[in-house]
Order: C-alpha cells, then sequence, then structure tokens
C-alpha cells in the first residue's frame, strides 16, 4: 500500500543521545538503541479504517514518530512497518450499517488517514501493508503455527492455543482475570463453546454469509486479528526486532496475542526487543474511540482552518505515558506557543543554540519527554542572547527533532 508524502528533515549539529523507553514486558526503562551502523526496525499497529483519524490515533502516531525521528538522528536508517487492518469486524459492521461499499469505506479512510498524517508531518512507514494485500502471508503463518501444534478447530473456525506459548502473559504482565475481562471488552470471544481456554484467540473465520472471505488450504475465510501483525512484522522486519509500539489499548489481547504467535510459529524469541504503549487521549471525560463517537478529529479541525503545527504541539504536550483530555484551552495555548516561537526564530540572534538543541534532545532521549523539550525551547524563545547562529539551528532542530515546522 503506498504510504504518503515524508516531509523533509532537516540534518541538526551536534551529538546525538542515547534513546532510553519504557518497555512494558520488563516495566522499567530500556535503551533501544540499534548497534552502530544497524538499521532500527519498529512496527507500529495501524488504523482499522472505519472512521476517521481523532487525537488518540494521532498521539500515538506522533509518539512513534519521535522515535523515528531520534534514531534518524543519532544515524541509523529506520525500517518502519505499519499495518493496516483494512478487513474486520467493525470495518465490515459500519460497511454495513452505511450501506457503503466495505473496500471503498476502507479506501476513503486510509486516504484521509494519508493526509492527516502528511498535515502532522509524521515520517511515513517504509512497509505500509494492509491486511488484504497479506492474506498469503497470514495463512503462511497460521500454518507456521499448525507444525507448531498450536492451532485447533472450533466449528470451522480457527484458534491459536495459549497454552502453546510457556511465556504467554510475559508482554502485558497482566493476570488471569485482569486478561479475561480485557480479552472479552477487546473483541475476543472468551465464551465460545468448543475453546481449549478462554483466552485462545481465532486465527481464521470461515466464511459467513454476506462477508468478504479468501482461499484457503483451511478453506474459504478471512485473518483474525492478531495473526495479522505477527505475520506481517515477521515479513518486514523478522524477530527481535526493537520496538513494537501502539496505544495502551493494544496491550492486551493484541500485543500479547501477535508476540506469542510469532514466538510459537518460529520457536525464537523475543518477538520486540521492547514494547512501547502511547496512553489514552479522551474527550470530556472518556476514551477518545471510534464505537462511542466521542471524537475531535484531525481533518475536522485541519478544515476548520487549525494550523496543524498547533495541533502536533498539544500532543508534544503530553507525556505519552499519560492518559489526557483533548481541550479547547490546550489548542489555544500551543497556538500562543507557535506564535511565540515563530517570533523567536525570525530575530536576527538569541540565547545559545546548540544548549538548547542539547535540552530537546537530552528531553527526548529520556523516554520522550516531549513535554521538557517544549519548556527548553520556550525558555530559550523567551530570553535574549547574541547567538546569531541561533535562530536557525533552533528552527532546524524543532522540525527535525520535535516534527513542528516553523
Ligand atoms: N488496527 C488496530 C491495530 S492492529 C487498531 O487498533 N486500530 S485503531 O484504528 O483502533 O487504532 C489505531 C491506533 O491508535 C492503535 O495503535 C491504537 O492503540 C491507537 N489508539 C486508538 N484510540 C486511541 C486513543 N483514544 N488514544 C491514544 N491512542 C489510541
Ligand atoms: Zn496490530
Amino acid at each position: 500500500m503506498q504510504a504518503w508524502t515524508q516531509p523533509e528533515i532537516p540534518v541538526v549539529a551536534g551529538p546525538a543521545r542515547r534513546l532510553r523507553l519504557y518497555d512494558t514486558a520488563s516495566a522499567g526503562l530500556v535503551e533501544v538503541n540499534p548497534a552502530d551502523g544497524a538499521a532500527a526496525r519498529i512496527y507500529v499497529c495501524g488504523i482499522t479504517p472505519y472512521d476517521a483519524t481523532h487525537m488518540g490515533h494521532a498521539a500515538t502516531y506522533v509518539t512513534f514518530d519521535l522515535i523515528n525521528r531520534l534514531w534518524r538522528d543519532a544515524g541509523h536508517d529506520v525500517n518502519y512497518t505499519q499495518n493496516i487492518t483494512d478487513v474486520d469486524d467493525p470495518l465490515l459492521e459500519r460497511a454495513t450499517a452505511t450501506g457503503v461499499d466495505w473496500t471503498e469505506l476502507a479506501q476513503s479512510e486510509i486516504q484521509l488517514f494519508r493526509d492527516d498524517m502528511t498535515a502532522l508531518r509524521v515520517v511515513p512507514p517504509q512497509n505500509y501493508v494492509g491486511v488484504v494485500e497479506s492474506i498469503d502471508l497470514v495463512i503462511g503463518a497460521i500454518e507456521d503455527l499448525q507444525r507448531a501444534g498450536a492451532v485447533y478447530d472450533v466449528d470451522g473456525d480457527l484458534y491459536f492455543a495459549v497454552k502453546a506459548d510457556p511465556r504467554f502473559g510475559g508482554v502485558s504482565g497482566y493476570d488471569a482475570e485482569t486478561m479475561r475481562a480485557l480479552f472479552a471488552e477487546r473483541g475476543g470471544d472468551p465464551d465460545r463453546a468448543g475453546k481449549q481456554d478462554p483466552l485462545d484467540s481465532l486465527l481464521w473465520r470461515a466464511e459467513r454469509p454476506g462477508e468478504p472471505a479468501w482461499e484457503s488450504p483451511f478453506g474459504r475465510g478471512r485473518p483474525g486479528w492478531h495473526v495479522e501483525c505477527s505475520a506481517i512484522a515477521l515479513k518486514y522486519l523478522g524477530m527481535t526486532f526493537d520496538v513494537q509500539g501502539g496505544g495502551s489499548d493494544l496491550i492486551f489481547p493484541h500485543h500479547e496475542m501477535s508476540a506469542s504467535g510469532a514466538e510459537v510459529a518460529t520457536g525464537e524469541h523475543p518477538f520486540a526487543r521492547a514494547y512501547v504503549h502511547q496512553a489514552m487521549v479522551g474527550l470530556d471525560g472518556e476514551k477518545m474511540s471510534k464505537s462511542k463517537g466521542n471524537l475531535v478529529l484531525v481533518s475536522k479541525e485541519r478544515l476548520g482552518g487549525t494550523d496543524p503545527m498547533a495541533i502536533r504541539l498539544v500532543l508534544l504536550a503530553h507525556h505519552y505515558r499519560t492518559d489526557w483530555f483533548w481541550t479547547e484551552t490546550d489548542l489555544l495555548a500551543a497556538q500562543e506557543r507557535l506564535d511565540i516561537w515563530r517570533g523567536a526564530i525570525g530575530r536576527g540572534s538569541g540565547p545559545d543554540g546548540a544548549a538548547v538543541v542539547d535540552a530537546v534532545r537530552a528531553a527526548l532521549t529520556n523516554d520522550l519527554d516531549a513535554a521538557a523539550a517544549l519548556a527548553a525551547v520556550d525558555l530559550w524563545a523567551e530570553s535574549n542572547g547574541d547567538d546569531t547562529a541561533a535562530p536557525a539551528l533552533v528552527a532546524q532542530a524543532v522540525d527535525a527533532l520535535l516534527g513542528v515546522e516553523l
């Protein structure tokens, strides 16, 4: 699948720093720096294209964009792979409810997402991969799981047996009760009769009347959710890549299951070196979600004339590991900050440029403390100095590292 346009990324003078991120699996900070000269490898779970990009999605993709930018700043090539869940229950349900063809709904929402990502200056993935174009990959992954003895049949549907994975639970660290509750809440079917374990997850759903289906050695049907991400990540990144990313709503079951499936299929461990999660963004006290409909849409804000760089500054002002709520007040503050910064880089000189660039790098490599990076730029913008190179240097760093074009 075509991704979107790559923004210009200036090269910024001065030494890069080593990146540390919070890893959900080990519940602590870990270094995520590939060997010198090696490419960094990251998989971020992409959209299910049945509705427009909201500020929660935007926060997730901007967070992983910071990681991408920091690795590039440190001289690494980055192999960034992102999927699109372009066939799944919510998409098919929405298409049926609105009388739109499901493929057309997916195509139009994917295009809107591309436009939103371009406006927010998110660096595109090298591999932007839909499930519909990956059916063979998914079938191959299910066959690998069959060979590992981890697949069984319930009335023609295939399930992944979690007992095949002695490490199951190691990504989320959740106890059995929490897993079961979240599994039911997030697309799982713990109570289906005939399953060996309530947490066993669907790999292949046999064709149902009115649903799209593809030929396979297991009969006509369509892929389950988790195995699509195992299969796409294995194909484009291989095992033991650097970062598996997404929102915290994906910790369980999705990231637990996709890691487990890949590990059982390959017999190798771990799927990813670090599991990094963006906290949930909400509106008016509730998590923003397409199913609840309490959305602030990136496209709607853009069409209403909001500067996408102000949207980006709102997202960056909140730490990625803390849940937060979108407010108009934050947007106004971000617009004001943008004006101040633009004024400051238009000056003939300012305080020491190299120092502020280093402060931005230090903040971001410290588990993406973007708010501290913004504060460092604020301080620079509000003070005077005689470094005539500073305005251009700060503008470059704000563009390259924070993705904000001034
Ligand atoms: N297609 C699957 C992943 S394979 C999916 O979760 N799609 S999604 O459209 O529902 O979400 C896209 C991305 O945005 C996921 O990484 C998800 O974790 C993240 N996300 C969804 N809602 C929010 C929210 N309210 N706040 C922050 N991130 C969110
Ligand atoms: Zn995924």
